[in-house]
């Protein structure tokens, strides 16, 4: 095999196993790729480490998963020796977090930076990718995995003269390396979802001014975070084996105790005391600690809104402020809800202003500033917080498999898999953490994929094959899964963007896991038992691949 660190030829390049995106996914899959012995390395557009965490370093960008649930679980060694300081870190101590899993595992030598891939053509004689890179490097892979997430690719809206704006402008998910000074500038914010009610407080205390374009309000409940105690810490170290055993297993992926009172069992009165007791609670335990009955039942979340409604008018001193900021179109979790600190706080600044874009639309975008059809103001900066092509990074980057199909061709009416890690038609292609794999703690998900893909092309390399590829009917199957459960799933199909609904054209389909992790685990142990049965693995000629 060839070592890729040192490599200086310039002829193609073989690898055992290219990954795309050098994110918490494709980290943990070189990690555990390296360990099985596999010559792997990772391609990475950006020009750090970090994925996700590297793209999105605007101003209190942070986990709103709690750190240690959210970080890596392979290694009790790494676990113990990494402090975080916050129950939900921030961007810059996250991406310390993942250059030091990089460093701590050797793999920064098998990482390529600057390095975007361009296209990734299957050969039906060989098994293998023919992959290009921006760099110029042509690779030949036996297997492909694209890390590249599922927020990974920009929108920007087509708002008429947005190219004009000769001030700065700045989307969150592509934020320079280097600080943007938002001292005394006069601020517009467009997008209101969870970077944008991040962001907003953020940069509040230093702006001149700052106008917020609100299209739709989002149900945003405090973050809560805090600094992890001493005493916490300790904790945390001393219950490894239990709290590693419950994020293994637990079907949400987090720690939050699940409630298991039912909301008939209280009055008004008792539920309105409970939903403050979630209100003052961290993170996602608004959903995962709710009511046993949350999920299934539209009157109780349409009650937690009532609830959170009247949290937000005596936050804001503004009625009419308040009375904008409060979701119409939707009740709580019909969209991914927002946690942030002191959003609705920022408007109680007189210098800090909505605009509620249904009512005053945004006309255009001039050198200067923005129309509305109220007016027109000028910035300095304009943000961009308008959010992402959900699952769609995998599918701009010229994958073609057999037969030459093009992915993007294959999926043009939405994603097809089986268990969210493959595609019929495209063997010796993985996507963890990409379509219909997850459903709530995203690396949970995700390394559960990994590992089920290590354990694959094990079984693959034992029995002698070399190209895995799921069966139709496997595929079929999933897909089933997929549509039957998205009618219980509480996310909207016409106002969520897990469902490609934000952006113009796209297919709505359910893009999650809506059976969840239960489903996906019965299914892989089902397909492990079976002996990968949902699976045609077959042979390449011995020399077909370069060595
Ligand atoms: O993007 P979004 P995001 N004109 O799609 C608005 C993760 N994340 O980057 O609601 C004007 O949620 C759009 O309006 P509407 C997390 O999974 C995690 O904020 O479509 N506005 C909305 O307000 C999150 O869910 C953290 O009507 C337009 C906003 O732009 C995901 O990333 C932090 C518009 C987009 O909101 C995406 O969040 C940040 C238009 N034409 C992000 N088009 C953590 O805390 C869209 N908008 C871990």
């Amino acid at each position: 095999m060839i070592d890729t660190a040192v490599h200086t030829t310039s002829g193609p390049i073989g690898v055992d196993m290219l990954i795309v995106g050098a994110g918490i996914t494709g980290l943990y899959q070189l990690y555990r790729a390296r360990q099985a012995g596999f010559n792997a390395i990772i391609l990475e557009a950006g020009g750090g480490i970090g994925g996700t965490w590297y793209w999105n370093r605007y101003p209190e960008a942070r986990f709103d998963s709690e750190s240690y649930t959210y970080a890596y679980l392979f290694s009790k060694e790494l676990y113990d020796e990494w402090r975080w300081s916050e129950h939900f870190a921030g961007q810059p101590e996250i991406e310390r977090y993942l250059n030091h899993v990089a460093d701590r595992f050797d793999l920064r030598a098998h990482i390529r930076l600057n390095a975007r891939v361009t296209s990734a053509v299957f050969n039906e004689t060989t098994g293998a990718y023919t992959v290009q890179s921006e760099d110029g490097a042509t690779y030949i892979a036996r297997f492909l995995v694209a890390a590249t997430g599922v927020l990974s690719v920009p929108f920007f809206p087509s708002i008429p003269g947005r190219e004009n704006f000769a001030g700065q402008s700045y989307h969150t998910g592509l934020w320079p390396a280097a600080p943007v000074d938002f001292k005394g500038k006069r601020v517009a914010v467009i997008g209101t979802g969870s970077s944008g009610v991040q962001l907003v407080p953020a940069i509040a205390g230093d702006v001149a001014s700052m106008t917020v374009y609100q299209r739709s309000p989002n149900w945003c409940t405090p973050l809560n975070n805090r600094p992890i105690t001493e005493e916490e810490q300790r904790a945390l170290r001393a219950d490894f084996e239990t709290i590693k055993k419950t994020l293994d297993t637990s079907i949400s992926g987090f720690l939050h105790e699940p409630s298991n009172r039912s909301s008939s069992e209280d009055s008004k009165e008792e539920r309105f005391a409970f939903f403050e007791t979630l209100w003052n609670s961290p993170g996602f335990s608004k959903m995962t600690s709710n009511y046993a009955d949350f999920f299934f039942n539209r009157p109780l979340r349409e009650e937690f809104s009532e609830f959170l409604a009247g949290k937000i008018r005596s936050i804001v001193k503004d009625p009419g402020t308040a009375d904008k900021l409060i979701p119409k179109d939707h009740i709580y979790a019909e969209k991914r809800p927002p946690y942030a600190t002191g959003f609705y706080e920022a408007f109680n600044n007189s210098h800090v202003k909505l605009v509620a874009m249904k009512e005053t639309p945004i006309t255009r975008i001039t050198a200067k500033g923005i129309e509305t059809t109220e007016g027109f103001e000028e910035f300095d900066i304009i943000v961009w917080a308008t959010g992402f092509d959900f699952a769609r990074a995998m599918q701009r980057m010229g994958i073609r498999g057999r037969r030459g199909v093009a992915l993007q061709d294959a999926w043009k009416d939405g994603p097809s898999t089986f268990l969210g890690i493959q595609a019929a038609g495209f063997p010796n292609l993985f996507f963890p953490g990409g379509p219909h794999g997850a459903a709530a703690n995203n690396p949970r998900y995700n390394g559960d994929q990994i590992d089920f893909i290590m354990e694959l092309l094990t079984h693959a390399e034992q029995s002698g094959t070399n190209i895995i590829e799921p069966t139709q009917a496997a595929e079929d199957e999933w897909n089933h899964i997929m549509v039957s459960a998205a009618p219980y799933s509480p996310f909207s199909p016409e106002l969520s963007y897990y469902y490609g609904s934000n952006i113009p054209g796209k297919p709505r389909k359910l893009l999650l896991n809506p059976a969840g992790r239960g489903v996906l685990f019965d299914v892989m142990n089902a397909s492990r038992q079976s002996g990968f049965a949902n699976f045609t693995l077959s042979s390449a000629a011995a020399d077909a691949v370069p060595a």
